[in-house]
């Protein structure tokens, strides 16, 4: 299998490392103190083509697929893991939704405007009682007239308040199970449409979570997306894209913290020389290069065959299990590394074990994942 990147992908990546080490870095301890992600930042994304980076050039993206998102979303984590997850909540799964099941005359209308960062996205599948358990949700879509009437609460959602248009998931047939959902464009300037307060958290800090409320949105029939009833296997089928994104973002996470152990271990000295001549250190620096070389391993292999088109669940699983929980690791270690150096805020690696955690969690938790790989395996040819 060939691993090399075109050159057309690594000068987007050498774009994209030269924008998250100089603009995005210097930012990030000021981006999680400030709970916020600045205006310019996503605007100097959308300046370099990220927004809509992965989507086709006929609705306004750049053409570089999932391998170019995953190039741009390491490089950005790297950096800040804030700024990348207010990235993926657009593209990777937003925006995404509306590709991926819009019709010709949706995608025509809303993409050109989300790819080029003029409008933010977001993905509204979360409720209060419906987390690892999509299929429970209690908003519901009711036909009237020309439109669809919306009602309910939406939970847990990135870049909620802040993005313009969502892609929302309703129950429009009572009784019909996963079969009874659909999938809606709903624009935040619909009337009936709020957003809670940013929610406070351990790590992501900067990105905004919010709960999403509906009080008789009239949305038009023209914004059903796809085919009524069709919409559990949207979300199923957007979240696959949304894992492996994940992946992404763990892996230059977990480079930059492998990077930054390395630097300390070469600089900091204790018993008359650096403690990187400490076999103990060594091994945690042996075992944080095995997992990021397996990470970089499985993501950019998996990216490719979602390029190819064909279907991906089980890798996009398999991806965001083992990079979240190989992060994990990962940072964990980088904080022993650093000692009590990497207990303080002071020090980035402080916020990179808080933000690490949310991956385990988010766009499907770990349990979920084992649940799909288990099933993919279960009902595929021989291995
Ligand atoms: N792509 C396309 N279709 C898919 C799919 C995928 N990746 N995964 C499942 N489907 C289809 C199935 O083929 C099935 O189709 P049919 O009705 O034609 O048989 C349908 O969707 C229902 O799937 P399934 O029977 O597997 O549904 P379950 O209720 O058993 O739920 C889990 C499956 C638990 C895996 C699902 O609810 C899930 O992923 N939960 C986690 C939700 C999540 O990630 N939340 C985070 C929100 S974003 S922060």
């Amino acid at each position: 299998m060939d691993f090399s990147f075109s050159e057309e992908q690594r000068m987007l990546q050498d774009t994209a490392r030269k924008f998250a080490q100089n603009e995005v870095k210097p930012l990030a301890a000021q981006i999680d103190l400030e709970c916020d992600v600045p205006e310019s930042i996503i605007r100097q994304m959308a300046d370099l083509g990220f927004m809509g980076i992965v989507f086709p050039e006929e609705y306004g993206g750049f053409g570089f697929g999932e391998i170019g998102y995953c190039l741009v979303q390491e490089e950005l984590s790297r950096a800040c893991a804030s700024t990348s997850i207010v990235l993926g909540g657009h593209e990777s799964i937003g925006v995404m939704a509306i590709y991926l099941a819009g019709t010709e005359e949706q995608r025509q209308k809303f993409l050109p405007e989300l790819c080029a960062g003029e409008k933010l996205a977001a993905f509204a599948l979360t409720e209060p009682g419906a987390g690892s358990d999509a299929a429970a949700m209690r908003t519901t879509a009711t036909e009237e007239d020309d439109c669809f009437v919306l009602n309910g609460q939406k939970t847990f959602i990135t870049n909620g308040g802040v993005a313009e248009v969502y892609s929302i998931f309703a129950r429009t047939d009572e009784g019909k199970g996963t079969r009874g959902i659909s999938t809606f464009i709903v624009e935040k300037s619909m009337p009936g449409f709020r957003a809670g307060p940013p929610e406070k958290k351990m790590g992501i800090r900067g990105s905004h979570t919010t709960d999403i409320f509906m009080e008789n949105v009239r949305v038009p029939k023209e914004n059903l997306m796809g085919t009524r009833g069709a919409g559990f296997k949207v979300a199923m089928h957007t979240l696959d894209y949304g894992r492996l994104s994940i992946g992404a973002q763990c892996l230059g996470a977990a480079k930059e913290a492998l990077d930054m152990s390395i630097t300390h271990a070469n600089t900091r000295e204790q018993f008359g020389g650096p403690i990187a001549r400490l076999q103990a250190i060594q091994f945690m620096l042996a075992e944080m290069a095995t997992d990021v070389y397996a990470m970089e391993s499985m993501v950019y292999r998996a990216a490719a065959k979602c390029d190819s088109g064909e279907r991906f669940t089980r890798e996009a699983s398999i991806v965001k299990l083992f990079c979240s929980e190989a992060l994990g690791r990962v940072v964990d270690k980088a904080v022993q590394i650093h000692g009590g150096m990497g207990y303080m805020s002071e020090y980035p690696i402080e916020r990179f074990y808080r933000d690490a955690r949310i991956n385990r969690i988010f766009e499907g938790t770990n349990e979920i994942q084992r649940l799909v790989i288990a099933r993919e395996v279960l009902t595929s040819q021989k291995y």
